[in-house]
């Protein structure tokens, strides 16, 4: 009988000895959490108590991902939602799953801020019969069995496509160009390295250097400050993501160039912030990924919970934009 179905047999009778229960004391407070069950309200029994371990606060995506996250799994859509922000340290998101275990929520979900060394915390997760979710970023475990659904891009096709586009626009330029990093060992800066790279691969544009940003708008203008002082030819960033495209234009503003002409610059995301310097000619082309991951995160967790079977992998799906995409798309953007 799988754990599904096992923890879907414990609710029902969970939910069954609570109808009783509450016919004998209306009273008592209903336990919060997974459990066995016992003595829950029947309202209580319902809900479905989902711990979530947040990277951090990092980027204007990542704000729009927790607000996705917390407006959508609410107590009157069925949730009590138990949500911690890691600071973007593995650590603290370890130490949150461990306590989401110990107060025996019904689901965890998490979007892992490295995609290495989760086998230990997700072991104890499936130990305590915990199912977990992964959102946004993936982990490189093994065992899948370690997870029941991942929800989120597909960043390698994300930087194909913001290479694909390079190539497109500037093959044969002889471009010189220099990368934005993500944070060292994140499946987005991973993936969007190797998808840029295999896209660029056949052309002239020559990848002369590259170093993480760490996804934040002040480390990418650090970095790009870097750049500028080691190299008098940059002809093109690719950023991982807008807010370290942003820094990097106000590194090219403060250096007396004009980014989006002398510097072209390619960012990952579509936030405002990023469609908006899209739309003013100093970013050149923007490939969205979509943040709004709430809606799926609570429609997979209510199959979870109750016995159904998800799929292990859920796309989401994104667009991409140049300048004149981002004017027409910008008064309707959600984030
Ligand atoms: C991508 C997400 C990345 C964003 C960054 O799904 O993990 O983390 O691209 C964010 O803006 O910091």
């Amino acid at each position: 009988m799988s754990t599904n179905f096992r923890r879907a047999g414990a609710a029902l009778f969970a939910a069954t000895l609570t109808a009783a229960t509450l016919v004998a004391c209306s009273s008592e407070q209903a336990p919060q959490g997974g459990g066995d069950g016992g003595g829950e309200s029947a309202a209580a029994s319902d809900t479905i108590v989902l711990g979530f371990s947040q990277v951090g606060a990092e980027s204007g995506w990542r704000a729009a991902n927790t607000k996705s996250i917390q407006d959508t799994l609410t107590t009157e859509n069925g949730f009590d939602l138990k949500f911690s922000d890691a600071q973007q340290k593995q650590e603290n998101q370890i130490q949150a799953i461990r306590s989401y275990i110990q107060q025996q929520v019904d689901v965890i979900a998490f979007s892992p801020v490295v995609e290495t060394g989760w086998d230990a915390v997700l072991e104890e997760a499936k130990a305590a019969e915990i199912p977990v979710i992964l959102t946004d970023r993936a982990v490189d475990s093994e065992d899948d069995t370690l997870y029941e659904s991942f929800i989120g891009s597909d960043f390698v096709e994300e930087g194909k496509r913001a290479g694909d586009w390079a190539v497109e626009q500037y093959d044969g330029e002889g471009y010189k160009a220099v990368e934005l990093q993500g944070t060292t060992g994140a499946a987005p800066m991973i993936d969007r390295q190797q998808g840029f790279a295999d896209a660029i691969a056949g052309s002239d544009i020559e990848m002369i250097d590259s170093q993480t940003g760490n996804f934040t708008r002040t480390e990418g203008k650090q970095v790009m400050e870097g750049f500028l002082q080691k190299y008098d030819d940059i002809d093109l960033v690719f950023a991982h993501n807008d807010d370290m495209g942003l820094g990097a234009i106000e590194a090219i503003e403060a250096a007396g160039k004009v980014p989006g002409k002398d510097i072209k610059i390619i960012t990952v995301d579509g936030v405002k912030d990023g469609m908006q310097a899209l739309a003013d000619g100093k970013i050149n082309y923007i490939v969205e990924c979509n943040p709004l991951l709430g809606p799926d995160l609570a429609e997979i967790a209510k199959k979870v919970v109750a016995g159904e079977e998800v799929e292990k992998r859920i796309v989401t799906q994104d667009e991409a934009f140049d300048q004149e995409a981002a004017k027409a798309a910008l008064p309707d953007r959600q984030y």
